[in-house]
């Protein structure tokens, strides 16, 4: 039985709710590795479930379109000021619906059709939205791409900068959603400064590590910042957008009206108990443990003989090129799963391999870490993914290894969720 109860739930839609049952014991008993994931807590769980989700509130605190607004006011002030207090910004949005309505928004504050962005590319780490081609931000603006060495993996500062002379963007983005290492925000903002570029600091990766000072923070440095509040920030799925008090009605009008209706009550008030959460010394500890896991589990992926790009991670992100390993990314995934150990396959910059089907994993250690698990247990947890590569389709192994990762978890509890006694 789901440990809180959902007896109503139970009762008018019993399929949805075994569904959620099984969902809940699904997370329970896999080693949750996806890089963009987490478990909320309790208190961000309660917030998103209540009433407010039945309330209209096109607008901004002081300025709705609709009446009763008493209480949503006062929510939403409280999620903006604690989001300015945390990232230690001027402004901040807290109605985007999540990270890709959000870089949307800016696209619509700053640009018009056909003017000239430059985000990473989305093989090299980058994201959909920073301009790649399938994406609208690709169809509708004219990109321009940066990526990493091949000898490093890393960005080349020298190259984003000789690519932004060249092509002289109006709006650089930096951050992506596959980079294992630290940002160099103060370098992307002279190289924004020099083009007259506003620079987006696309921090959803990050943003739990940047709260709790486990990974710098772009403030002063990007004119905005862009972040969905579900990943290392461990909130509820959402975003926000930050950003000097120069660009905050810009902001404010791409994201009500320019492109959104009324935002999401009930998100807002999680995103506001999430950032109380992120603001206190307990979540400061988290988000170094986060990092300290992903250095433990980099470290025991290479001792096992498996090629990390950039040869390891500062923060919580690890990617895995599998090409040596003689096996492929996605079969590997599926394997994994089996295994009790859930990832995303994932390209690596210079992919041989179709994005469908590429040569890397991506994980990431802050679900596990909210799990409560320690640099003590990635050794375990890579000889487990070694074991399960060299048996991807040996499914009495598979299933020895899950049974073995259960077995683990069981003294980790999961946050707002518990098996029958
Ligand atoms: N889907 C997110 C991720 O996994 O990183 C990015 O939008």
């Amino acid at each position: 039985m789901h440990q809180p109860p959902i007896p109503h739930l139970a009762v008018t839609d019993p399929d949805i709710a075994g569904l959620v049952q099984a969902e809940a014991r699904r997370q329970y008993e896999k080693i949750r590795l996806i890089a963009s994931e987490n478990y909320v807590s309790p208190a961000v769980l309660e917030a998103t479930g209540t009433v407010l989700t039945n309330k209209y509130s096109e607008g901004y605190p002081g300025r709705r379109y609709y009446e009763g607004q008493q209480n949503i006011d006062l929510i939403e002030t409280l999620a903006i000021d604690r989001a300015k207090g945390l990232f230690g910004v001027e402004h901040a949005n807290v109605q985007p619906y999540s990270g890709s309505p959000a870089n949307l928004a800016v696209y619509l504050a700053f640009l018009r059709p056909g003017d000239t962005v430059m985000g990473m590319a989305l093989p090299m780490g980058g994201h959909l939205t920073h301009g790649w081609s399938v994406s609208a931000t690709g169809k509708w603006f004219n990109p321009v791409r940066y990526g990493v060495r091949a000898d490093t993996g890393r960005v080349d500062l020298d190259e984003v900068r000789d690519l932004a002379l060249r092509e002289r963007p109006k709006l650089i983005f930096c951050g992506g959603t596959a980079i294992p290492r630290t940002i160099d925000y103060p370098a992307f903002a002279a190289i924004a400064a020099e083009v007259d570029a506003i620079l987006v600091a696309d921090i959803a990766h990050v943003a739990g590590l940047i709260a709790g000072g486990a990974h710098p923070s772009p403030a002063g440095h990007a004119d905005v910042i862009s972040t969905t509040t579900h990943k290392t920030l461990r909130g509820p799925r959402g975003a926000m957008l930050m950003s000097t008090a120069a660009h905050a009605a810009a902001i404010d009008k791409a994201v009500f009206p320019g492109l959104q209706g009324g935002p999401h009550n009930h998100t807002t008030a999680a995103i506001a108990v999430a950032l109380r959460e992120a603001a206190t010394e307990e979540f400061a500890a988290y988000a170094h443990q986060i990092v300290a896991n992903a250095h433990a589990l980099a470290e025991a992926l290479i001792e096992r003989g498996f090629d990390l790009v950039s040869g390891g991670t500062d923060n919580h992100l690890i990617l895995v090129d599998l090409t040596g390993k003689g096996v492929a990314g996605k079969p590997a995934a599926r394997a994994l799963d089996l295994a009790g150990i859930e990832l995303n396959y994932n390209t690596v910059p210079f992919d041989p391999r179709k994005p469908f089907d590429p040569s890397g994993l991506r994980l990431g250690t802050a679900a596990i870490t909210t799990r409560g698990l320690t640099e003590s247990q990635m050794p375990a947890i890579a000889a487990w993914i070694d074991q399960t590569i060299k048996a991807v389709d040996d499914e009495t192994a598979l299933g020895r290894i899950a049974a073995e990762i259960r077995d683990l978890l069981a003294a980790y509890p999961m946050p707002g969720w518990s098996p029958a006694p």
